[in-house]
C-alpha cells in the first residue's frame, strides 16, 4: 500500500506513535510519505520506502494568523497525487483530520478516491478538540473519516460521550519495539554514586496535564527516606515550575534535567521507577516504554492508564493528586528489592505480551485494507 501519514513532529506521544508506525509499515514493504511542518523527532534518517514532505509556512502581512490547515490540506492533496497514496492517516483530529478530509475532497473532484484514516490520541478529544472553538469541526471529522481508531477503551467511551458518535471506533493500542529496550544505558545519565541510590524518572512535555508539581512532591517524600535522584526528561511550560519547586524543597541538587531526546529507551535503562501522575492520560505511551524497559510505574488511576498498568502487578495506581499514596507505594517498592525486581519483570513481560508492534501494526494494516474495500 502507499500510505501518507500526517502528525505533529514534536516530542508528544501522537507524533511518536505515528512515526514509529510509519517506519514499521515501510519495513514491512509499504511506501510511506510523512507530511508535516518539520521532520518528526523520531525520523532522524529516512529509511527505505520513506519520504518526508514539508508544509511551507509563508507569512503575508494580510494574514495575521497563517491558515496552516489550508496549506496542509493543499500539501496533503499534492503529495497524495504525486505519491499515488491509497490511504492518508491523520494522527490527531485537530487540525490533521480536518485537513485530510479537505484533501480527500480535492482529490474527489479529480476522480480519485483517497481513503482517510483518523487516529484519536487523547487530548484531541479530552482537552483540545472538545473546546467550543473546535467541537463542530472535531465531530464532523470523526463522522466523515473512512475509518477512525482510538488508543484505548477509555478514549472510545469518552469520544462517544463527548461527541455523541454513532460510528465504529476501532481500539488500537500504542505499541513498543522490545528490541529497542535492550539497549545500553545512555552515558548522558551517569551511574549512581552508590549502589543503594535509586533513580526516579519522569518523561513528558511538561504541560499542566502531566502534574509536574506532583512529580516533584512525590520525589521530595521519597528522598526524605531513601538516597535517590530524579531524572526529568523533556521540556515544556512547567519545566520552570519543576526547577522552582526543587529549590523550595531544597532537593534541586538531586534533580537532573535532561531536556528533549529522540530515544527514551537508553535513558529508561538507568531508571528504577517511573512516575506518571497525570490528570488525564488516554493511554500513557511513556509508561508503556518504561514497562518495556523493565521499570515499574507509579501513575494516576485515570483515563486509559489502567488498560496499560496493572495495579499491584506492574506498578501502582492512585487517585489523581494523591501524592501521599504515590510516594508510599514508591518507597515500599524501592525498599523491597525482591518485590521491585518482580514488578519490573512483570512490567516487561506484559509490555511484550500485549503491546509488541508485531501485534499492533497488523491491526492498522487490516484497517487500511478494510477502508480501501469499503
Ligand atoms: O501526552 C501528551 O500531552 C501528548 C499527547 C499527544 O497527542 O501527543 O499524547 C496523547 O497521545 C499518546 C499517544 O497515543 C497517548 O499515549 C497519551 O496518553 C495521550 N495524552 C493524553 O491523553 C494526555
Amino acid at each position: 500500500m502507499r500510505i501518507g501519514i500526517c502528525c505533529y513532529p514534536s516530542h508528544g506521544g501522537s507524533g511518536v506513535v505515528a512515526t514509529e508506525l510509519g517506519k514499521h509499515l515501510a519495513n514491512g514493504g509499504h511506501e510511506v510519505a510523512f507530511i508535516s511542518y518539520a521532520a518528526p523527532l523520531r525520523l532522524t534518517e529516512l529509511p527505505p520506502r520513506v519520504s518526508f514532505h514539508e508544509v511551507e509556512i509563508e507569512q503575508y502581512p494580510l494574514l495575521k494568523h497563517f491558515p496552516y490547515t489550508l496549506a496542509l490540506a493543499s500539501k496533503l492533496a499534492e503529495v497524495a497525487e504525486i505519491k499515488e497514496l491509497d490511504v492518508l492517516h491523520a494522527h490527531y483530529a485537530i487540525p490533521f483530520g480536518a485537513a485530510a478530509l479537505l484533501a480527500k475532497q480535492i482529490l474527489r473532484d479529480r476522480d480519485r478516491d483517497l481513503k482517510v484514516v483518523l487516529t484519536l490520541h487523547g487530548t484531541d478529544i479530552t482537552l483540545v478538540g472538545n473546546n467550543a472553538s473546535f467541537k463542530p469541526v472535531t465531530k464532523m471529522t470523526i463522522e466523515n473519516a473512512d475509518a477512525v481508531t482510538v488508543v484505548s477503551r477509555f478514549l472510545k467511551e469518552e469520544t462517544i460521550r463527548q461527541f455523541d458518535i454513532q460510528r465504529e471506533l476501532a481500539i488500537i493500542y500504542n505499541f513498543i519495539d522490545p528490541e529497542r529496550h535492550e539497549l545500553e544505558p545512555c552515558p548522558c545519565i551517569p551511574q549512581c554514586n552508590a549502589n543503594s541510590q535509586k533513580t526516579i524518572m519522569h518523561i513528558s512535555n511538561f504541560r499542566p496535564v502531566k502534574r509536574i508539581r506532583d512529580v516533584i512532591a512525590i520525589f521530595a517524600k521519597i528522598s526524605e527516606v531513601l538516597d535517590s535522584r530524579l531524572i526529568l526528561v523533556g521540556d515544556g511550560p512547567d519545566a520552570l515550575v519543576a526547577r522552582e519547586m526543587g529549590q523550595e524543597f531544597g532537593i534541586h541538587d538531586r534533580i537532573n534535567f535532561i531536556g528533549i531526546v529522540d530515544r527514551v529507551a537508553p535513558l529508561l535503562a538507568r531508571a528504577d521507577l517511573f512516575l506518571l501522575p497525570s490528570s488525564t492520560e488516554s493511554f500513557g505511551l511513556v509508561a508503556l516504554e518504561a514497562m518495556a524497559s523493565g521499570v515499574p510505574v507509579i501513575a494516576s488511576n485515570v483515563g486509559g492508564i489502567p488498560e496499560v498498568i496493572e495495579h499491584e502487578r506492574t506498578g501502582f495506581l492512585a487517585p489523581v493528586g494523591d501524592v501521599d499514596a504515590m510516594s508510599a507505594y514508591a518507597i515500599d517498592l524501592l525498599q523491597n528489592e525482591k518485590k521491585h525486581r518482580k514488578f519490573g519483570m512483570e512490567a516487561q513481560e506484559q509490555a511484550r505480551l500485549k503491546f509488541d508492534y508485531r501485534l499492533i501494526v497488523p491491526q492498522y494494516e487490516d484497517l487500511y485494507k478494510r477502508a480501501l474495500n469499503s
